[in-house]
């Protein structure tokens, strides 16, 4: 009785048709070996040696737990279920016989009176993983198969992208050369223009100083005929006594006319009505006979003049600035609009005009071809993948819906959101980088920087890549606020050699 009492509590009989050494209850067939069967036992850390008859007695006598891998005697300690036809487990010893079953094969439970009556549901249930397993290895093996075409595909346009690449840099060194000859042509051709335009030019300056010449006389007789009592100054009385001053035309000049012809002064001298009165008083002047368009009102006048010789004004030397009131130069800049070059001339500055546009259309060529450089580059830093299985999806999209929302993913370029009845679409994220673990990288993608939320951060899409059949997004989520949950199945994300599943062939 006692000595069966014993052989209970030490050894576990469920395991005995395959070993020739009877299995201490609670240790793995790996560590069986750590527990020899003799007169004693010593602790595994070896800190003392017991009787062999202390082993699961029930009383934890080794400082390291190791004498009860079968009972719940030592607080630290843990038990090992074999759970044959399954997956053997390791539970804490505080959970042997406390009547809950923890393992399949019932191994923790061995006291009957306890209360806790175990079925064995490990064949069961090593059935379902087993199926489970099956089913997923035959999704890897078939997913597998497509993904080795998608490596292909993806390879492929690596090729593709290079020889584009290479293309644009001939295109490219072409251009240059191009813009070279053509900045060559129009510094020639120019140089010939700018010589033929120096004899107008200078024409023009003897035509302009002649012009500032009799405006100056003009000015000097203006001022010797208003100074009618010849005291070398002309003051608000002489103004008003001239009807030609009369700017509101109500038939008197007033005091306030006549101060503002004097720029505000009670006299002024020859000097002063030349360089600040003459350009107001000719103004008049000429609007009175008819060579100047007739102010609509006062304000308004000086405004649009201004205006129209901004215009015109960009157009013209720069050395015409700040020569004085706009007035006077509107009449030049009419004068030279009017300038007819001989035909040799005008045939020059044709040659100019046509090397100057060819000479931005090379730099348009250019512009062009490094814009698609710079995105082709961008394509090529991207990183597809261990062995370029997830190129193909660069430039597709996929959508998800759910009740109020239509989800879009386009790999390597961006994530959004749009709302069913029609909102507008709200961006979650551009293509950052792959985030997935040390032994997957390419299990998770990051989109970051997408639209603001109101009072909060920027929207993300953190994108889970599982391994599937079909390239599919096949759930969204917001698990917290603005930073959004995609799960995208493809058949790129099999990988046969990353599931694992031999810790349970050394019980089977
Ligand atoms: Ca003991
Ligand atoms: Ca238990
Ligand atoms: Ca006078
Ligand atoms: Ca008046």
């Amino acid at each position: 009785m006692f000595f069966f009492a014993f052989i209970s509590l030490v050894f576990s009989f469920t395991n005995f048709s395959k070993c020739d050494i009877p299995r201490i209850r609670g240790v793995s067939i790996a560590k069986t070996s750590l527990y020899p069967p003799g007169e004693h036992f010593t602790c595994l850390d070896g800190s003392r040696t017991i009787k062999f008859s202390q082993l699961n007695d029930d009383f934890c006598d080794c400082p390291d737990n190791s004498d009860e891998p079968g009972t719940s005697a030592c607080p630290g300690g843990s038990f090992h279920c074999a759970n044959l036809y399954h997956r053997p487990k390791t539970i804490g010893s505080s959970r042997v016989n406390d009547g809950i079953c923890d393992c399949c094969d019932g191994s923790d439970e061995y006291i009957q009176n306890l209360g806790a009556k175990c079925e064995n549901t490990c064949l069961e249930k090593g059935r379902e993983e087993r199926e489970k397993t099956k089913a997923r290895q035959e999704l890897l093996k078939k997913g597998g198969l497509i993904k080795n075409e998608m490596i292909m595909r993806g390879k492929a346009l690596k090729v593709e992208r290079a020889s584009k690449l290479l293309e644009l840099e001939k295109r490219k060194s072409e251009a240059d050369g191009i813009k070279v000859e053509k900045e060559k042509i129009k510094h020639e051709v120019e140089s010939l223009e700018n010589e033929a335009l120096s004899v107008y030019r200078e024409m023009e300056e003897r035509d302009k100083a002649k012009q500032e010449e009799i405006n100056i006389q003009e000015a000097e007789n203006t001022f010797i005929s208003y100074d009618t009592n010849g005291d070398g100054v002309v003051d608000v009385q002489e103004i008003q006594s001239n009807l030609a001053l009369d700017k509101d035309r109500d038939g008197v000049v007033t005091e306030d006319e006549a101060l503002y012809f004097l720029d505000d002064k009670e006299t002024i001298d020859l000097e002063y009505f030349k360089s600040n009165a003459w350009s107001r008083i000719k103004s008049q002047l000429m609007i009175k006979d008819g060579s100047f368009p007739p102010p609509e009102e006062d304000g308004k006048e000086t405004a649009e003049l201004e205006n129209t010789r901004d215009e015109e004004e960009g157009e013209q030397e720069e050395e015409e600035e700040e020569t004085g009131e706009g007035e006077v130069e509107e009449q030049q800049t009419t004068r030279q609009e009017e300038i007819q070059y001989d035909p040799q001339t005008q045939q020059l500055i044709d040659q100019a005009n046509q090397a100057r546009n060819e000479l931005s259309e090379a730099e348009r060529v250019i512009r062009e071809i490094e814009n698609e450089i710079k995105d082709l580059s961008d394509l090529e830093s991207r990183e597809y993948g261990a062995s370029e299985e997830f190129a193909s999806l660069s430039g597709e999209c996929f959508d998800y819906e759910d009740r109020e929302y239509i989800y879009k993913l386009c790999p390597f370029e961006r994530a959004s959101q749009q709302p069913k009845n029609g909102g507008s679409e709200t961006r979650l994220g551009a293509w950052d980088k792959w985030i997935g673990s040390d032994d997957n990288k390419y299990s998770r993608m990051m989109y970051n920087g997408g639209a603001t939320c109101w009072n909060g951060p920027q929207r993300s899409a953190d994108v889970h890549v599982e391994c599937g059949l079909e390239n599919k997004l096949t759930a969204v989520s917001e698990p917290n606020r603005c930073e959004y949950s995609f799960t995208f199945q493809t058949p790129a994300a099999c990988e046969h050699h990353s599931e694992h599943h031999s810790e349970n062939h050394d019980e089977l």
